[in-house]
């Protein structure tokens, strides 16, 4: 697998200069055009502000891409849904095939891991689904296996949170609370799920994940990171949505990779577009944490 870098990408990894991953399936199939164009250029604007180079990642027209020209970043937003969702074991389909794919968590994480990106931001990462304690999400599995750190509003809330938290034990991910003691819920800053640490400053996220990697030889870990307080949606809202749009993904008989889009997709419309704006702004939240982080990283990790 060798990814084709943008000029940009390529230099700043070969500089050691900081660079954060993002992800192509939120912009295909998380959320509506044309918001989803405007939080993609978002996410990388966030991340060149804080410091670092964004690297989004797709599969266009049959070539592993990461960093994305405008061009590619708008066909992305406006015919994401002739996008496949391809998780990491979906690529190698894609890539023979020739055609256009967007990069879910853990495909995102595996080109990123390839090229030696060490950070990776999303809005909330996959997990095991409510009802069906069979669909876990490859995210986990994927992430449990490679030495990158991935920042996220904890797990969508769509997911059973208790027992995403378990999988990620059983894997081996560590999950590190930034500034916070319980596992965000996407679109809340709780969730009642204790997390085993809280860490307080990106310099201390840095420094455990140098010890992790270098010294542990350590692979995933979850960087768990609140939506901001203004962003946060109310609970009763959110409580009333979620259950709408489970009852009608069961009735309607919505299941594996289409479920988290359905769920997204009832959930903006159940909510008159709030969650969109929820969405975002955790999204670019978890851009910037990331940026700050992938800055820090470069410094340990050149000594
Ligand atoms: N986060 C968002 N919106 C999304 C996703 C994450 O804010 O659409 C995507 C990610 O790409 C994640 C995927 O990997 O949903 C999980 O899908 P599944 O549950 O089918 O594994
Ligand atoms: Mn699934």
């Amino acid at each position: 697998m060798k990814p084709a870098l943008s000029r940009e990408v390529a230099a700043a990894l070969a500089s050691g200069q900081p660079v954060v991953a993002l992800e192509s399936t939120i912009v295909a199939h998380g959320l509506p055009w044309p918001a989803n164009l405007e939080v993609a250029k978002d996410l990388e604007a966030a991340v060149r502000r804080c410091g670092a180079v964004p690297a989004t990642i797709a599969v266009i027209d049959g070539s592993l891409c990461a960093g994305l020209g405008d061009e590619q970043l708008e066909r992305l937003a406006q015919d994401g849904a002739t996008f496949v969702k391809a998780g990491a074991t979906d690529l190698a389909v894609a890539l023979a095939r020739g055609g256009c794919a967007a990069t879910t968590v853990s495909a995102t994480a595996k080109v990123a891991a390839a090229v030696g990106i060490r950070v990776f931001s999303t809005g909330g990462i996959g997990g095991v689904h409510r009802g069906d304690d069979f669909d876990v999400s490859h995210d986990l599995v994927a992430l449990a296996g490679l030495p990158l750190a991935v920042v996220s509003a904890g797990a969508k809330s769509i997911l059973d949170l208790p027992r995403t938290i378990e999988a990620m034990e059983t894997l081996g991910i560590l999950v590190l609370g930034y500034r916070c003691d319980e596992l965000p819920a996407f679109y809340r800053r709780a969730s009642g799920v204790r997390l085993p640490h809280r860490v307080d400053t990106v310099r201390e996220l840095a420094e455990i994940l140098t010890v992790h990697w270098r010294a542990l030889g350590g692979h995933g870990a979850l960087i768990a990171n609140p939506i901001p307080a203004a962003a946060e949606l109310p609970a009763e809202l959110i409580d009333a949505v979620l259950q709408q749009a489970l009852a009608r993904a069961a009735a309607a008989e919505i299941r594996g990779k289409a479920l988290t889009p359905y769920l997204l997709a009832e959930i903006s419309r159940a909510s008159a577009g709030r969650s969109v704006v929820a969405n975002r702004a955790l999204a670019v939240h978890n851009a910037e944490v990331g940026a700050e982080l992938a800055v820090a990283l470069s410094h340990l990790l050149a000594r």
